[in-house]
């Protein structure tokens, strides 16, 4: 339910010209997935989108405890992947994404996560 709100609010910020094909980058899934509740520690993250992104011109970060990291992207991704590894605190933490796709729009969303006690 709430990835279906996700997914229609970063189509609505997409393409807002009428009658142009919507190929900007909606997030299909992820690892973790959304609010899943994960161990602390070195964690691969992985997130899949539903046409090709731009890595150059996207960014990943993680917002814990009141700081917002940007994330280094594993350069060795498929075209409509973006994935990095981040060493997860315990708490409550948000993976923020914002990525440009291929048609030029940039879209942007936010997977919420739970970070397990030590
Ligand atoms: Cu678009």
């Amino acid at each position: 339910m709430l990835r279906l709100m996700l997914l229609a609010i970063t189509a609505a910020a997409g393409c807002l010209s009428p009658g142009r094909a919507a190929a900007h980058a909606i997030l299909l899934d992820s690892e973790p997935a959304a609010r899943a509740t994960v161990p602390p520690g070195p964690t691969g993250i992985k997130l899949r989108f539903n046409s090709r992104i731009d890595h150059a011109r996207s960014r990943l970060a993680l917002r814990s405890g009141g700081e917002e990291r940007v994330l280094t992207l594993d350069p060795a991704t498929p075209a409509d992947v973006m994935a990095a590894s981040s060493d997860l605190q315990p708490g409550d933490c948000v993976l923020r994404w914002q990525v440009l796709a291929v048609d030029g729009h940039i879209t942007r969303g936010e997977v919420p996560l739970t970070v397990q006690a030590k």
